[in-house]
C-alpha cells in the first residue's frame, strides 16, 4: 500500500467551494506540543474533546481565529491522536494553512482514504464498515445512502457482526467438545452448538435473500436511449433533461459519441445517456460510437428503445437487445390512427409526439389486439391522470385509452421518468445488497454451507466438523474483512475522497 506512518494533514470538509467553516484534521502525531509554534494557546491546558478558541500565527502575524478540538488516542476516528481545526472556509485560505502546517511542522498531506485506512488499521472500523462509509459519502440514491448508514453502524453491520459472533460460538463449541467436554458437560455444549447453528443458518438465509444481480445498477442508475438513426433519441434526451443538451437534426447519424447528464427525480440521481443511432456503416468512428452505446445499454438500469412509428415494423427490433428493453418509445406519432404496431409481448410501449411532448397511447402490459381498436377520447370525457396505481393505457384489451386531451396532457417526459422511478422503487423494495463484493462473499458462504450439507448439523466426527467450519470461517472473514489481501484494500481505499 502507498500509505505510510507519521503525522498527516488534510481538509476533511472539502475545499471545492467557499464555505463558512472548513475542518482541517491532523492525525498520527505523538505530542500536542508539536503545534505550539503555530498556535496562540497554551497547549498544556487543552481539555480532550472540548472546543478551544485560539489563533493560528506565523511570523508574528495572525492568520485565523479558529476553534480547536483534540481527540487523544485511542478515542478518535483514526484511533491515533487527532486534532481538528475549524478554520474559515475559503479554499485558498485552507490550502495556505495546510501548506503552512506541512512546511513548518513537517506534516505530510494525506492521500485520499488515508484517514479511514488508519481507522481500519487501528480496528476502529471493519472493512465492511469502511465500505459503508465510502457508500455513504458517494451515495447518489436514497437506497445507497441508507445502505451506507446500515453498513457503517446500522442494522446490516449488526447482522454481519452477529453472523461472525455465531460462527465463533460454533467454533468454540467444537473446541470445547475436543478438549474440555468432561469439564463443561457434553450435552450442554451440543445444545449450545445447535442453538447457534440454527440462528447462523437463518441469518445466512436472510442475507442471501438480499443478493440480487441487478443491484449493481441501483448504485448508479443509468437510463440509456438506444435506437436507429433519426428516431428521436436526442429529442427525447433533451426533453427528459429539460434543456437542449444534445444536437437534434434531421441529418442521420447526428449523435456519434454518447452524451450523458444527471437528473434527480424523487431524490434519486439518475443518469440519462443519449447514444449514436444504430445503422450499418463503413465509417469507423461511427461504428465505435454505436458499439459504445450498445455496451452502455448492456449495463444500464433502464433501457429505452426509441423508434420512429412510421418506420416501425416486424423487423425493427431485430439487431437490438429488444428483449431487454424496459420501454419502447415510438416517436412521430402525430396523426396516429389506431393501427397498432406489433411490439414484442411484455414490453411496455408509448406512441408519442416528441416535438409536442405528448403521449397518444401507452400500452403498459400487452399490445392491444386488432379486434379492439382504440377509441379516441373526446375532450369532454374524463381522463385519468397517470399515477402509480392506475397507469393510463389499456389495462386490458377491453379498456384502451388515448389520445390524451389538452385538458389532461401527459408529457412523454413525465410518464417516462415515472416509469423509470417505478422500476427503481420496485427493485429497491427488496433491500438488495448493493456492494458486489458482499454479494459474492454471501454467495460463496451459501455455496460452502450447501456443499457441507447435513454434515453441518452433525458433531459425530469432530475433526470433520472442525474442518467444515474452517471453510465457513474463510468465507465469513472475507465478508467482515479480517485480514483481506493488499490488492483488495488498494481497490477499496482508492475510491475514497481526499479528507477521509
Ligand atoms: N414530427 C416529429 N418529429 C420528431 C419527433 N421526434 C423527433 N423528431 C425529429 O426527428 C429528427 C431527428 O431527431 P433526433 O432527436 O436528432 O434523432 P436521433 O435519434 O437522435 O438521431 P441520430 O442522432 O442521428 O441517431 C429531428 O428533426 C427531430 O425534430 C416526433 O415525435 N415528431
Ligand atoms: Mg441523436
Amino acid at each position: 500500500m502507498k500509505f505510510s506512518d507519521g503525522p498527516i494533514i488534510t481538509c476533511s470538509s472539502g475545499i471545492e467551494s467557499p464555505s463558512a467553516i472548513a475542518i482541517i484534521r491532523i492525525t498520527g502525531f505523538s505530542n500536542l506540543s508539536l503545534f505550539q509554534p503555530l498556535l496562540q494557546l497554551n497547549l498544556n491546558n487543552i481539555k480532550p474533546r472540548f472546543a478551544h478558541f485560539c489563533q493560528i500565527v506565523s511570523e508574528a502575524k495572525v492568520l485565523d481565529d479558529i476553534i480547536l478540538l483534540f481527540f487523544p488516542a485511542p478515542n478518535s476516528f483514526t484511533g491515533e491522536n487527532l486534532l481538528e481545526l475549524h478554520v474559515h472556509g475559503n479554499p485558498l485560505h485552507v490550502s495556505k494553512l495546510i501548506s503552512l502546517f506541512s512546511s513548518v511542522l513537517s506534516i505530510r498531506e494525506a492521500f485520499a482514504g488515508e484517514f479511514t485506512f488508519r481507522a481500519y488499521r487501528n480496528k476502529k472500523l471493519s472493512l465492511s464498515q469502511v465500505e459503508g462509509l465510502d457508500m455513504l459519502l458517494h451515495a447518489k440514491t436514497p437506497l445507497a445512502l441508507d445502505q451506507g448508514v446500515q453498513l457503517l453502524n446500522g442494522s446490516l453491520h449488526k447482522l454481519y457482526h452477529r453472523l461472525y459472533e455465531l460462527h465463533l460460538d460454533l467454533k468454540t463449541s467444537i473446541e470445547l467438545l475436543i478438549d474440555f467436554s468432561e469439564d463443561v458437560g457434553e450435552d450442554i455444549v451440543r445444545q449450545r452448538y445447535s442453538v447457534a447453528l440454527k440462528e447462523f443458518l437463518e441469518t445466512c438465509n436472510v442475507l442471501h435473500a438480499r443478493v440480487g444481480n441487478f443491484a449493481d445498477s441501483l448504485l448508479n442508475p443509468q437510463v440509456v436511449l438506444l435506437g436507429p438513426v433519426n428516431a428521436g433519441k436526442s429529442t427525447l434526451f433533451n426533453l427528459l433533461l429539460g434543456q437542449n443538451r444534445s444536437i437534434v437534426s434531421s441529418t442521420q447519424g447526428t449523435t456519434r459519441d454518447y452524451i450523458s447528464d444527471g437528473f434527480v427525480f424523487n431524490d434519486v440521481h439518475f443518469r440519462f445517456i443519449d447514444t449514436a443511432g444504430i445503422r450499418e456503416t463503413d465509417d469507423d468512428i461511427e461504428r465505435q460510437g454505436i458499439s459504445l452505446g450498445l455496451n452502455l445499454a448492456n449495463d444500464a438500469f433502464f433501457k429505452i428503445g426509441v423508434f420512429n412509428l412510421q418506420d416501425f415494423d416486424d423487423l425493427s427490433l431485430s439487431g437490438f437487445p429488444s428483449s431487454n428493453f424496459d420501454l419502447i418509445v415510438l416517436t412521430h406519432g402525430e396523426g396516429f390512427t389506431g393501427e397498432f404496431p406489433k411490439v414484442q409481448s411484455g414490453i411496455p410501449y408509448i406512441i408519442s409526439s416528441l416535438t409536442q411532448n405528448l403521449v397518444y397511447y401507452f400500452a403498459p402490459i400487452e399490445p392491444v389486439s386488432d379486434s379492439a381498436p382504440i377509441e379516441p377520447v373526446s375532450d369532454s370525457a374524463p381522463i385519468e391522470p397517470f399515477s402509480n396505481s392506475a397507469p393510463i393505457g389499456p389495462v386490458s384489451n377491453s379498456a384502451p385509452i388515448g389520445p390524451v386531451s389538452n385538458n389532461a396532457p401527459i408529457g412523454a417526459d413525465n410518464l417516462i421518468k415515472q416509469l423509470v422511478f417505478n422500476k427503481y422503487s420496485a427493485l429497491s423494495s427488496s433491500q438488495p445488497l448493493l456492494l458486489r463484493r458482499h454479494r459474492e462473499c454471501i454467495n460463496r458462504l451459501m455455496f460452502t454451507i450447501n456443499s457441507i450439507g447435513s454434515e453441518i448439523h452433525s458433531l459425530d466426527d469432530l475433526a470433520i466438523s472442525s474442518s467444515n467450519l474452517q471453510r465457513v470461517s474463510a468465507c465469513l472473514t472475507d465478508l467482515v474483512g479480517i485480514l483481506p489481501p493488499d490488492e483488495l484494500l488498494n481497490n477499496i481505499f482508492e475510491q475514497f475522497c481526499i479528507g477521509k
